[in-house]
């Protein structure tokens, strides 16, 4: 009997620590066994992962995602996507039906620590705003009082615009609406006055979706923090590892001046930073359990922060901003890679 009891509380132990376990190593042999990375994205925002009229997802975000993939494979093409609305999110994450959410998704305490997963950086920071028709002749948030205003739920968006009209004294009336495609033809069509979201969303929605996009105005007021960026499970260290680095690897090889196109050319540097970031020395990919070139394949296959930036965003009329590097007086900041 006391051998019956003790068997089932080392059993008992043992199951309790699996989870913890079998997430510490699953990820990345799941993507590796699997052949490719599963990546949770938008349903399509222009910019951060949207395909094209072939049918090729492009954006920032889906750059990320193939950016991962050439990590772990040298080919950034084993990539599938999963179009994810701001309230399917995190379930598909916490399901493991995605390894990776790369879907414009803020970094908040909550989220962090309610939800069962780890915001691994920063690809994006951002702020929440305001659109309205320039016919409305609205020049302020502050003259949003009693506005009819259209909201994604489950999102950042939905809470700091309760907290902004309740701060300013203001009353609205939200129109709540999950799908982004209806959201936005429900603004298109006049049946709310104002759209809120981050003003990446609304210069990109501006740029690409809007019949006349001279006919709409975004408020100067930026009412909230959104740093956008990737996240993993709780537990899932080594992927978290990866993911992390990925992003890191991006902003370094801008930092470093490596780009798609030159990086071949630097393969013999005798800068020991470029001679680390391309593998030439040291066993930096081995430590993240993968191959010493995984950077090197990352820029190769993807390009750098800034390329990518200059490819999905700066044609819809982004600026850099805070997402220029530090170096140049912007937020992004790699640790070191060494
Ligand atoms: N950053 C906010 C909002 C993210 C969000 O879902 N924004 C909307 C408007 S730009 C969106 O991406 N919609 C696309 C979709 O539903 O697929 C959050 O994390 O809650």
């Amino acid at each position: 009997m006391k051998a019956l009891v003790m068997i089932a509380g080392v059993l008992v132990t043992m199951v309790a620590a699996m989870p913890q376990w079998a997430a510490a190593q699953s990820t990345l042999d799941t993507v590796r066994a699997r052949g490719y990375v599963q990546c949770g994205v938008n349903t399509g925002l222009a910019g951060f992962s949207q395909p094209d009229s072939k049918g090729v997802w492009r954006g920032i975000d889906v750059d990320l995602c193939r950016a991962l993939a050439a990590a772990v494979f040298g080919d950034a093409n084993k990539v599938r996507y999963t179009p994810l609305t701001a309230q399917q999110r995190f379930t598909a994450l916490q399901s493991g039906e995605i390894d990776v959410l790369l879907r414009n998704t803020t970094w908040t305490i909550t989220r962090d620590t309610g939800l069962g997963l780890n915001f691994v950086g920063v690809n994006y920071y951002d702020g929440q705003g305001f659109i309205v028709p320039k016919k409305l002749n609205v020049k302020s948030a502050k003259a949003l009082n009693g506005a009819t205003i259209c909201v994604q739920p489950g999102t950042t968006t939905e809470l700091n615009l309760a907290d902004y009209f309740r701060t300013h004294k203001m009353t609205f009336k939200p129109v709540v609406i999950e799908k982004l495609e209806e959201v936005l033809n429900a603004y298109f069509a006049g049946r709310c006055d104002v759209y809120t979201t981050d003003i990446s969303g609304l210069v990109a929605i501006r740029a690409s979706r809007a019949p006349n996009p001279a006919e709409h105005l975004i408020l100067p007021e930026i009412i909230s923090k959104e740093p956008l960026g990737p996240a993993v499970r709780h537990g899932d260290d080594r992927w978290f590892d990866i993911v992390k680095w990925t992003l890191y690897a991006m902003l370094e090889a801008e930092e470093l001046g490596l780009g798609a196109k030159s990086i071949d050319q630097h393969l013999k540097s005798a800068n020991p930073s470029i001679q680390r970031f391309v593998g030439a020395s040291g066993d930096i990919g081995k430590g993240l359990g993968l191959d010493n070139r995984w950077a090197y394949n990352i820029i190769k296959h993807v390009g750098n922060y800034g390329e990518s930036f200059e490819r999905n965003l700066a044609p819809l009329g982004f600026e850099r901003g805070l997402n220029r590097l530090w170096t140049q007086g912007g937020l992004m900041y790699a640790p070191p890679i060494r």
